[in-house]
């Protein structure tokens, strides 16, 4: 459901990035913002409790290139991953363009994964998109830890559909940039489609 606007030329998208509480998606919005944003003074806006964990959402415009003249410009947001902050998950959902899964790859995490997962799907279905159509990618975060289960058992848990899979450090920005890019990507081509 990007948003056109003729007289800027501009086209923005929405991509949100979810997954349970810790998995590390601001980690990714924030070496983002760092990388970007961050070194020409521009500002994070968020809502955070004082241990840092999200209470709403951050948002941050980011250009991406342009299609036939149109600047396409990418806000990026974050969910709150706490199991309570559904009514906050939902809101952040609407008019999402694609989705990103930050899945935490710690063995003790993988039900909080899967549980994610779920509501990620039943909150998208009540937003009437269709998690099989909508640009979605799947991020495995935290490979630097001695507990994070083997790749190919965390890609048979929780691969949906043929949707592509990124191995990720956030903290050091490993597959940051990449899990964007692609998700960013799919995006455009959908919009191209439409
Ligand atoms: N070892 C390791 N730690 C990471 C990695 N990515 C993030 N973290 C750490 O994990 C913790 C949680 O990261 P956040 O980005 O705040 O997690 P979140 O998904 O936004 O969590 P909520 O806002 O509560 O939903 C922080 O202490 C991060 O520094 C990683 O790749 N490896
Ligand atoms: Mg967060």
């Amino acid at each position: 459901m990007s948003l056109i606007n003729f007289a800027a030329r501009e086209i923005n998208c929405k991509i949100v990035y979810y997954g349970a509480g810790l998995g590390g998606k601001t980690t990714n919005l924030r070496w983002i913002f760092d990388q970007t944003l961050g070194k020409a003074g521009g500002k994070m806006i968020s809502l955070a409790t004082e241990t840092d964990r999200t209470l709403f959402f951050y948002f941050l415009p980011l250009d991406l290139g342009s299609i036939r003249g149109f600047k396409t410009r990418f806000h990026l947001y974050t969910v709150p991953g706490q199991i309570f902050y559904d009514a906050s998950r939902k809101l952040i959902l609407r008019g999402v363009d694609g989705v990103i899964l930050v899945a935490d790859s710690e063995a003790e995490r993988l039900d909080a994964n899967l549980e994610a997962l779920e509501n990620l799907m039943d909150n998208l279905k009540e937003q009437k998109h269709d998690f099989m159509k909508i640009p979605y990618v799947l991020q495995l975060n935290k490979r630097d830890l001695p507990n994070a289960l083997p790749v190919e058992t965390l890609k048979k848990e929780l691969m949906r559909k043929d949707e592509p899979v990124f191995e990720a450090i956030a903290y050091k920005g490993v597959g940051v940039f990449e899990t964007l890019k692609t998700c960013g990507r799919m995006v455009l081509s959908e919009l191209k489609k439409g």
